[in-house]
């Protein structure tokens, strides 16, 4: 669906193969990485690495892909026990809701093993302790089993595990803390190695004899995704990201990632990379060693900008502030930024952005020969149009589009996992449970569907988006693209018109029966914070980090005491 149309499929996401690469980095090498969006058929239960059932299977998944991630484990949870690998779940889903990786119900257990609420680091911690107890020949799920009833995870920041009866469903998650973050971003293992890692794509439940050959990744993640920069100086109530960062901003150096670029297109050929960054002109000082290192940098012999070109994220403040520099982003292979404009009035956030300065903003940008792509979000309080004013939601696109913008993103406000907006949406009673009988499903979490407004015709919302894109994409607007262009950009501009109308079809294809359902206005409000059902508590029998207000406290004040380890052969661990 629009917006994201391409990216999902054909980039391969940074997040699987940074921990594909931290697990090859540390001797696992017979790792694979498996991608929903190339395997749909992909069956845990039927895995096998060289002819046996890994060690390890670990799952990752955002928000929207919870019910997935929930059937995989259960298929994991189908393998015998006595071959079961160790289940490890994480990722932005399982990092702000780790109890939904395990089971409330006694009658239909299953679950992951530990849950991981942090990043490699967590994960490897994880790995030295069990590695460092695991016995000849114990399977590592009976090596966490020992590790686990022993305390010895409980000082590793960043893990939820459960405290079952033998196999059965959770009685209680154990909740060992916030991660700690990794500080400097040059110390992450290198992602050309988890770039060797993924699975082919295919139709099969199984994995393959072999990982996709070097040659064909551009053919299947054409965009690599590369993280530069992590964490973000303003602080949007509906956004989970600083908090997430602990406050801090966190980067790579200039010549690491020059380093990066440089090793994936010798090593697979790619030329196109996507910044993970939340906010890449975020400080001023870090953002120039970055990219005037890339723009001194040669690519054998030749300036990395005519070879490498590449994305990311920026706000309207901070382009601003890099306005006299924007030929030096240029040179360092920048053609387009994602700006989060949100809304040109600043009437649902402030960050520094107004009529003028976006418009500025992405004058400015064009001129340097780089694409601006607004990312705007669509509320309540905003009509479709407001005659001379900049207010309506196609008002903001035609102004965006006059001042430059070739591509558009349009989501409405929903509640995110994280954020401090989310729980007052559910208290409130303005997010949905249901709309004229079908569920709000996690899916639907992704902005582009109205599953929470205050709005007395929601309905109007949906067909806002909608028209809002049919007004930025549509076949005139290409036509004009190519036969009478505007900017230097034109061919990118064109490209974009034909991804949108694509990417149109699809958005309206799968959001207008959910228009027409929210017209017959039976709507179900959910009432309470989606909390954990299962009880939570911290090492020390304090309330859990990761728990949400209404989550039930763990009865038991029985606390993990550090026990000597019992030997494998006994099952001392039971
Ligand atoms: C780039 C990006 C995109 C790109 C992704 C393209 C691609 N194919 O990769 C695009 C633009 C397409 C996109 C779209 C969406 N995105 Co987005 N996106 C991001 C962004 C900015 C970076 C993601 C990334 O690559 N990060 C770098 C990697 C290395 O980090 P990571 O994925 O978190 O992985 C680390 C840890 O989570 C952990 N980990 C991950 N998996 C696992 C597994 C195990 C077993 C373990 C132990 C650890 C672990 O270790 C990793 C290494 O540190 C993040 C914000 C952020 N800064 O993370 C949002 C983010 C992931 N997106 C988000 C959302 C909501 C969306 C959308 C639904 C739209 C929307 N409403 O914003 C769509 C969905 C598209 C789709 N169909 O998949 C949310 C997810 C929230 C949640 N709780 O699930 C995030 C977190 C932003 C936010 N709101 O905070 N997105
Ligand atoms: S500017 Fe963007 S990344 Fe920063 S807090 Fe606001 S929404 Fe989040």
């Amino acid at each position: 669906m629009l917006p994201f149309v391409y990216a999902a499929m054909r980039m391969a996401p940074a997040g699987v193969r940074a921990i594909g690469s931290a697990m090859f980095d540390v001797g696992f090498q017979k790792t694979r990485i498996v991608l929903q969006q190339w395997n749909r058929k992909f069956r845990p239960s039927q895995m096998r690495l060289d002819g046996r059932i890994p060690d390890i299977f670990m799952v990752s998944s955002m928000q929207i892909h919870s019910a997935q991630c929930e059937a995989l484990i259960r298929d994991a949870c189908r393998i015998d026990p006595a071959y079961r690998p160790l289940i490890i779940a994480g990722g932005p889903k399982t990092i702000y809701e780790p109890w939904d990786v395990f089971s409330a119900d006694p009658l239909d257990p299953w679950g992951a093993d530990v849950a991981v609420t942090g990043e490699e680091h967590v994960l490897l911690s994880l790995l030295e302790v069990l590695l460092s107890i695991r016995a000849h020949r114990e399977s590592l799920r009976m090596t966490f089993i020992r590790a686990r009833n022993s305390g010895l995870l409980d000082d590793i920041p960043g893990l939820v595990y459960a405290q079952a009866d033998g196999d059965g469903a959770a009685e209680e998650l154990v909740d060992t803390g916030i991660q700690r973050l990794l500080g400097d971003l040059d110390e992450l293992p290198h992602p050309v190695l988890g770039y060797q890692l993924f699975e082919p794509p295919s139709n099969k439940t199984t994995l393959g004899y072999q990982a996709l050959p070097a040659d064909k990744i551009p053919k299947y993640s054409r965009i690599g995704s590369l993280v530069l920069t992590l964490g973000c100086k303003f602080a949007c109530p509906y956004c989970p990201i600083p908090a997430y960062n602990q406050r801090q901003y966190r980067v790579k150096s200039g010549e690491r990632i020059a380093d990066e670029m440089h090793r994936l297109y010798r090593e697979y050929g790619l030329h196109y990379f996507f910044g993970t960054d939340d906010n890449f002109f975020n400080d001023k000082v870090r953002t120039l060693d970055i990219v005037e290192t890339l723009a001194r940098s040669e690519l054998d012999g030749i300036r990395l900008r005519r070879k490498i070109r590449w994305g990311t994220e920026v706000t309207v403040h901070d382009t601003l502030q890099m306005k006299d520099h924007l030929r030096e982003v240029r040179n360092a292979g920048i053609r387009a930024l994602w700006l989060g404009v949100e809304d040109m009035t600043a009437t649902l956030i402030k960050k520094g952005q107004s009529v003028d300065s976006t418009s500025e903003a992405f004058r400015l940008l064009q001129a340097r020969g780089i694409a601006p792509m607004p990312m705007m979000m669509h509320h309540d309080k905003q009509p479709l149009y407001t005659p001379g004013r900049p207010y309506g939601l196609l008002n903001q696109a035609r102004l965006l589009r006059k001042a430059g913008a070739v591509s558009l993103q349009v989501l409405m406000i929903t509640p995110a996992t994280g954020a401090k907006f989310y729980e007052d949406a559910f208290t409130s009673g303005m997010a949905y449970e249901s709309v004229a009988g079908r569920r709000v499903e996690p899916h639907m979490l992704d902005a582009n569907y109205v599953v929470a407004s205050e709005h007395p015709k929601p309905w109007r919302k949906q067909f806002n988006i909608m028209a809002a894109y049919l007004y930025f994409y549509n076949p005139l607007r290409f036509l004009f693209a190519v036969v009478r262009p505007k900017s230097r950009l034109y061919l990118a501009d064109a490209g974009m018109q034909l991804l949108g109308m694509w990417g149109l079809g699809r958005t309206i294809q799968r959001t207008f029966g959910w228009a027409l359902r929210l017209m017959r206005r039976n709507i179900k409000h959910v009432t309470r914070v989606p909390a954990s059902r299962i009880p939570m508590r911290s090492v020390d029998g304090a309330a859990a980090s990761h728990a949400l207000p209404g989550t039930p406290r763990a009865a038991s004040t029985q606390l993990n005491v550090k026990v000597p380890i019992g030997s494998p052969g006994t099952h001392s661990w039971e």
